[in-house]
């Protein structure tokens, strides 16, 4: 890894670009209208912790719509755009990722999400008349996603085959579940143009919570670790959605699905634009092994917790930090490997 010395970059890391494979075959690819839908969510989040959904019935226009807000917003003079920041964790954010010394080129909306009503934090833009086209789109794609976020999560329970089939997506469609939503814009780095190199958008993590639906403009940059520790490119795709399993799901399963590690290397041409809704349960929420899925004998590989504790540990850690080590029972996990 090298840090590059310019004072515009700070102290971003670059990563060589050719180092992730393009791996388009490799990402497993759903549809959801297709009747083995199920079984090969459960299979892409056993093996990859990731997938993408398509023919998921959201209009490509709404996507556009809110990306096109978003792209209004960022082009704002950083006077307007501060108005709206520092986040606190929310608010208008500028290459500092959470508190604790990550930073990455790429500037970012941070919204808290609540169920019931649908709603999410108030920020000064939203101040404006001419925000009102935000906060309409803003709203309509938050409901339109968690309804996917509801049906791929009863369709990793189908696939499961664990009853009731809401057992997982009630904790995150809950009145009091805990979303945020995450608008980035990682701008094109003209220093770059020429070098193989790529610049650290969005450092190597995985997500805290149960899943996250992300969707981004048709630019490259977003990658994800295998289990043998490579890194492969994702190829974009504007009109589908990409899937994460957060580490509370790999808790829920046992293990069974993985929380994917990934990052976001930022290139010398293009700006991308992302839109990330996390899915979070309720803060008072136990994350345990669902007993449903749990075999005879079988015994859980973490210790128990609430999403409020993991949430505190979370906020503590750094971005590349192994946050679900902290909860582990390595005894447990030797124990069952034998
Ligand atoms: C990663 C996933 C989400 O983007 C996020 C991030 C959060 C933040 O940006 O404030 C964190 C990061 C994320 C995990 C570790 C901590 C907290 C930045 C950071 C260094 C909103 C989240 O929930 O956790």
């Amino acid at each position: 890894m090298v840090v590059l010395s310019n004072p515009g970059l700070d102290q971003i890391s670059l990563l060589r670009s050719p180092k992730a494979i393009a791996c388009s075959p490799c990402v497993p690819v759903i549809d959801l209208s297709k009747p083995d839908a199920a079984a090969s969510v459960v299979e892409a989040c056993e093996e990859f912790g990731f997938l993408k959904v398509t023919d998921h019935g959201i209009p490509v226009e709404l996507m556009q719509r809110l990306e096109a807000e978003a792209v209004k917003f960022f082009s704002l003079s950083p006077v307007e755009k501060e108005r709206s920041g520092p986040p606190d964790p929310f608010g208008y954010g500028n290459r500092k990722i959470g508190a604790n010394g990550d930073i990455g080129w790429l500037e970012y909306l941070l919204f808290a999400v609540a169920s019931k009503p649908l709603s999410y934090t108030f920020m000064d833009f939203l101040r404006e008349p001419a925000a009102c086209s935000f906060s309409s789109a803003l709203k309509e794609y938050l409901a339109a996603v968690r309804k996917l976020a509801s049906k791929v999560l009863e369709l990793m329970a189908e696939g499961l085959d664990i009853e009731p089939r809401d057992v997982i997506s009630r904790l995150v469609m809950d009145e009091n579940s805990d979303g945020i939503f995450r608008l980035n814009h990682y701008p094109p780095c003209p220093v770059l143009r020429g070098y193989n190199y790529g610049l650290t958008g969005f450092g190597e993590h995985t997500d805290p919570q149960v899943i996250s639906v992300l969707r981004s403009n048709n630019s490259t940059g977003l990658q994800i670790s295998l289990k043998d520790g490579s890194w492969v490119s994702v190829p974009p795709d504007e009109e589908s959605f990409f899937i994460n399993v957060g580490d509370s799901l790999q808790v829920l399963t046992n293990g069974r699905f993985r929380s994917v590690k990934h990052r976001v290397v930022a290139s010398g041409w293009e700006s991308r634009v992302s839109m990330i809704y996390f899915f979070g349960p309720p803060l008072a929420e136990k994350i345990a092994p669902l007993p449903q899925l749990m075999g005879e004998g079988e015994h859980s590989l973490y210790k128990e917790f609430t999403w409020d504790e993991y949430k505190k540990a979370t906020y503590k850690s750094r971005l590349a930090d192994n946050r679900l080590g902290l909860f582990e029972k390595r005894e447990v996990a030797d124990d069952q490997r034998l």
